[in-house]
């Protein structure tokens, strides 16, 4: 019965934390051998650049070293890079392409 109340008017909020997925940069690296205008077109054809923007990140690899070149979810990185190294291996390129966690 009359007993304290020492919670009177406490509200406490439970929210369901809402764990977002991880997410991975795709990255291009840079070597001596593969040519620029492969490099380009790998860019358009399967990171969906126009020209003047794969162009730019092109160089960008070219002169640094290396570029994340997008960031995506575990799934569609793994198939980008999947995609890159093969396409890059059927024309006999040397062309890098990894992910790592973001
Ligand atoms: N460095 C290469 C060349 O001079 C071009 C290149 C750019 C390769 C970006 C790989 C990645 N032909």
């Amino acid at each position: 019965p009359d007993e304290p109340d020492g919670d009177a008017g406490v509200v406490t909020e439970t929210r369901a934390k809402t764990k977002r997925p991880p997410l991975y940069k795709v990255l291009l690296l840079n070597d001596d051998f593969t040519p620029m205008e492969f490099v380009v077109h790998v860019l358009e054809r399967f990171f969906g650049m126009n020209h003047a923007q794969a162009f730019e990140l092109m160089l960008q690899v070219h002169k640094k070293g290396v570029a994340v070149v997008g960031v995506f979810s575990f799934e569609i990185a793994e198939t980008k890079v999947g995609q890159v190294m093969d396409f890059a291996r059927r024309h006999q390129h040397p062309l890098q392409c990894t992910m790592e966690k973001e």
